[in-house]
């Protein structure tokens, strides 16, 4: 009970405290070239001057290793907006669209420097947004790692380890880069927690990345396993998939080594 009080009171003091120390953004801002530069856990007060007003801002993130960030945007009534993140040469990594407050969370940035944009379709001159770029401390082993919707950018996960995920968006696909280092044939069991509202699918792609198996679960918020999983020496990709964005809950993805295939027992894939 003090514990929650402290919180409540703790986060209260936080809040107050980025308002107070907020920036204001300085327009033009349209352009990439134009960036504001902000600081990681100091807010920025913005408008929407006109329609379809595009506000840039930059910040930079030290190492050595990555960094566990969240982006928020406060709601401003009425206007249909989004937030974009980019990294240095421009490129869109996530985006968010909505009317309500948006949020981009659970990224694990690399050091370097980062650009966030918002834009909303119609002028609101009366009520500012907040946007403030808070960085929540190293990224460790266990956590996923955002952006990791391609091999390219997957998240490593070793044998007999459990990592913990957001569904970031709905039907968010997050990778997972599985390095097997046993040799011979062995069986793996792969389990994936539910989360409310989500209705979750879990594929295992081998090194090419073509699908070796599926499993779509029906429900939402069921978990969903592939047990006795036969796999060789190699690189594996298991891609989870979310029908619903949940930020409140998080999935756990857990790696069981069975250990040796038993010679003689059905083995899958097996088609
Ligand atoms: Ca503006
Ligand atoms: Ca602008
Ligand atoms: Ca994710």
């Amino acid at each position: 009970m003090k514990k929650a009080v402290l919180a409540v009171a703790m986060a209260a003091l936080c809040a107050a405290a980025v308002s107070a120390q907020a920036v204001k953004e300085a327009e033009p801002n349209d352009k990439r070239e134009q960036a504001q530069a902000i600081r990681v856990g100091i807010g920025v007060e913005g408008l929407y001057q006109v329609d379809r007003d595009l506000d840039f801002f930059k910040f930079t993130l030290d190492g050595p290793g990555r960094t566990m960030v969240q982006i928020d945007l406060s709601a401003v009534p009425g206007a249909n907006r989004s937030l974009y993140l980019y990294n240095d040469q421009g490129r869109q990594i996530w985006e968010e669209l909505g009317e309500d407050a948006l949020s981009i969370f659970g990224f694990a940035l690399a050091p370097g420097t980062y650009y966030v944009a918002t834009s909303a379709w119609k002028a609101n001159v009366r009520d500012k947004y907040v946007l403030a770029v808070a960085g929540l401390g190293p990224w460790k082993e266990g956590m996923e790692a955002e952006p990791n919707k391609d091999a390219a950018t997957a998240t490593e996960i070793r044998l007999g380890q459990s990592v913990e995920g957001y569904f970031n968006a709905g039907g968010d696909s997050d990778f997972y880069k599985l390095t097997v280092d046993k040799p011979g044939k062995n069986l793996l069991q792969v389990d994936l927690s539910g989360v409310p509202s989500v209705r979750s699918t879990l594929r295992i792609l081998g090194a090419d990345q073509k699908e070796l198996w599926q499993t779509n679960n029906p429900t939402h918020g069921e978990p969903v396993s592939v047990s006795s999983f036969t796999v060789l020496e190699g690189v594996y990709y298991l891609v989870i998939q979310g029908s619903h964005k949940n930020k409140a809950v998080r999935y756990v993805l857990n790696v069981r080594d069975l250990g040796p295939w038993p010679e003689g027992q059905e083995a899958e894939p097996n088609h």
